[in-house]
């Protein structure tokens, strides 16, 4: 268990702290022989693809709070003791056990692993992040000869978020798995090194999410940052990063969250043009049909590059984590020129729900050499694969009928009653899990609103939302139920005191003017958490 730990901190504090504080926590030794001398202390190692080892390693044990949702930082301090490579890198969660949480109890909503050697190419205030896992838990795999090069001298930091979606504490691992050559063995001959290169709609913020509205953009799809009103304001556009210098982009693969439909690669490049093919001009139907098939693909100067398709599991479809993403093909090359403009964008399914601060992440490859294809010329964009398949820890859907009561026909509770407490993950008026009288809907007449108050919990960093969802909203709880599907949208965030995700605020009062109605809300944080409040003339 490694010495430094910062719970509940923003990242880039953390990490100033960190280059302070860290370099003699960081520099410790694995420990034990093991039956790969220099995989430090080890999972397991077996064999894999190309002559490569393949090592698991856990971080932590985390100490995981009633209902916590927070960030944190971790050295790790369990990875390879000599220099390699890096071929395959594929994160999980697991218990003490070794088997994984489901995910409608314990949600990994982010690890991101940093290297305290090297600076982030795409935001050089940060380390470099080379790995980002979500609970679509993608594998990254590098296409030979290509490979992430890598350092004993360079300390590793995991940035972590781990919600617990239940009042229940309890302890589990970081667990990661990499395929690792050796630096100077044979398999390592004329490997090339690629460097992470960070798309992200939010790119450097340090909680990097947006709001994605039920019935927002154009025919049920909404694209981030292209659908927004001015979603930077003034700054920069952080979607955007300009090629410091020439390159070959050899693999991708997206991040999302549910609702999240395809993230989005494209290259923007000055003076030049996608061109519209002209394949009239050959003589057979076969080559007519390469033509059309190996026409770049986009329009002005952006060239389209890849596009990470969401592959849902999910039977109620793009609403649950019960999914995979798609990585690009072993023979994806892009040649990149220095003073590209690469940019990224993520495409959420709005018919259904609202998707309450989502995300959109790109995590690219770049080599500095090797061939690839000119994306103005010929096309580079193909359908990719699912870099897995459906996870058995995302089996429990939810939607399932229970004995909770329907709201709407409850009898009146509470009469304006002004303030809802929300204390030990329970809504104190109108808690659907209290019976009467307490659970009966507090009624407020048009024009008025409820206060709802999280002081008491926030106390003990526990944190929740208010989020709308469609009456009757009490159905079993799982990854694809309840969700922010209600036709009135109301959402407090996050609401605490912390630092994000939490809003900074203890209060949030609902929208006034509602029309007359019962009106069933629940916690995306705690989503067995459930409520219902009623407008009355
Ligand atoms: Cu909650």
């Amino acid at each position: 268990m490694a010495g430094v730990r910062l719970l509940a901190c923003a990242l880039i504090p953390c990490l100033a702290l960190l280059a302070v504080a860290a370099p003699s926590a960081l520099a410790r030794d694995g420990d034990g022989p093991t039956a790969f001398a220099a995989a430090g202390k080890v999972v397991s190692v077996k064999s894999a693809a190309n002559g490569a080892k393949r090592l698991t390693y856990r971080v932590g044990p985390f100490n995981i709070k009633p209902g916590q949702n927070e960030i944190g930082f971790e050295p790790i301090v369990e990875r390879p003791q000599v220099n390699g490579w890096i071929t395959r890198i594929r994160p999980d969660l697991v218990y003490p056990d070794g088997t994984v949480p489901s995910v409608d109890v314990i949600h990994l909503h982010h690890g991101v692993w940093l290297n305290l050697g090297r600076r982030d190419t795409t935001t050089p205030a940060f380390p470099e992040r080379f790995v980002a896992a979500g609970e679509e838990k993608s594998t990254h795999r590098f296409p030979r000869p290509y490979a992430y090069p890598y350092r004993t001298s360079e300390p590793w930091l995991l940035n972590h978020m781990i919600h617990n979606l239940t009042p229940v504490p309890t302890r589990l691992y970081m667990e990661y798995e990499i395929d690792f050559i050796p630096a100077g063995s044979k398999e390592a001959r004329g490997l090339r090194p690629v460097r992470p290169i960070w798309m992200d709609v939010q790119n450097g913020s340090a909680y990097p999410v947006f709001n994605v509205e039920k019935g927002a953009g154009r025919n049920g799809r909404y694209t981030y940052p292209n659908d927004e009103r001015n979603p930077y304001r003034a700054g920069p556009k952080k979607n955007e990063w300009i090629v410091d210098r020439p390159g070959v982009l050899v693999t991708t693969v997206g991040h999302l969250h549910p609702g999240g439909l395809h993230t989005d690669l494209w290259v923007g490049r000055a003076g030049a043009r996608v061109r519209p093919a002209r394949c009239g001009r050959h003589a057979t139907a076969a080559k007519q049909r390469r033509c059309r098939r190996n026409a770049p693909v986009g329009s002005g100067n952006k060239a389209h590059l890849a596009r990470s398709k969401a592959k849902y599991f999910e039977p109620a479809g793009a609403v649950s984590w019960d999914v995979a993403m798609t990585d690009t093909r072993k023979d994806w090359r892009v040649r990149l020129r220095r003073g590209d403009v690469l940019s990224t964008t993520a495409t959420y399914d709005t018919r259904r729900a609202a998707w309450w601060e989502s995300m959109g992440i790109m995590v690219a490859w770049m080599a500095d050499s090797g061939a690839g294809s000119d994306p103005f010329k010929q096309r580079v964009v193909f359908p990719g694969r699912p870099t897995h398949g459906h996870l058995p820890e995302n089996d429990n859907h939810g939607g399932q009928p229970t004995g909770i009561a329907d709201a709407r026909q409850l009898p009146d509770g509470a009469l304006n009653p002004g303030n809802v407490d929300i204390v030990d993950f329970k809504y104190q008026l109108g808690d659907l899990s209290l019976g009467a009288p307490g659970g009966l809907p507090p009624v407020i007449g048009p024009g008025q609103s409820l206060t709802f108050r999280s002081g008491i919990d926030n106390a003990r960093a526990i944190y929740h939302s208010i989020t709308s969802c469609k009456p009757p909203c009490n159905r079993s709880t799982g990854i694809a139920y309840p969700i922010a599907d209600g036709d009135v949208q109301f959402e407090s965030g996050t609401l605490g005191t912390a630092v994000p995700p939490t809003t900074g605020a203890l209060e949030w009062r609902t929208p006034e003017g509602l029309d007359p109605g019962t009106y069933t809300y629940f916690c995306r944080i705690h989503p067995f958490m459930r409520g219902a409040f009623r407008v009355k003339n």
